[in-house]
């Protein structure tokens, strides 16, 4: 084996490394899964997004290993009222953080396949515009911690 044909092979597995590394240009923080009571159908996930890439990155829908669909949402007061309604995609623009927590943006978990407990792993999936899924693992909170995380919302 020539080192010419070596030196080629080994900057061919650099470059499928560089392309592996955009792909994953979003970031993901603070991923959880809302823990539900018995017998409820339906779940909600929050999670912080950093897109630390240059290109704009749109997600297109989401999914996830215990829930039958998964939506995108968001929270507006209509008449006094907190309404949820869907959103059709997310934009994350480069360098930017979107946050979704309780009382703005959530994924809607619809027709859990068990309950949600307190310490389970579940897996939530992205998929972008670009055809790409961004995938990560979402950890199963107790909603109590709501207040908190609202508050949290307002500072930096
Ligand atoms: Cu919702």
């Amino acid at each position: 084996m020539s080192t010419v044909w070596i030196a080629a092979l080994v900057a061919s597995l650099f470059s499928v490394a560089a392309a592996a590394e955009q792909n994953t240009s979003l970031e993901f923080d603070n991923v959880w899964v809302r823990a539900m009571p018995p017998f409820q159908p339906n779940s909600a996930g929050y999670l912080t997004l950093t897109n630390r890439g240059d290109n704009a990155i749109a997600i297109v829908s989401a999914s996830s290993n215990v829930a039958k669909s998964v939506e995108l949402h968001t929270t507006r007061e209509v008449d006094g009222l907190m309404r949820m309604e869907k959103l059709q995609g997310l934009a994350v623009a480069p360098g930017e953080r979107v946050e979704l927590a309780p009382g703005g943006k959530h994924l809607m978990l619809l027709g859990l396949a068990f309950r949600l407990v307190p310490g389970d792993d579940v897996q939530i999936c992205l998929q972008l515009a670009s055809g790409e899924e961004a995938c990560t693992d979402a950890e199963v909170r107790m909603s109590g911690d709501e207040p908190d995380a609202q508050d949290h919302q307002h500072h930096h």
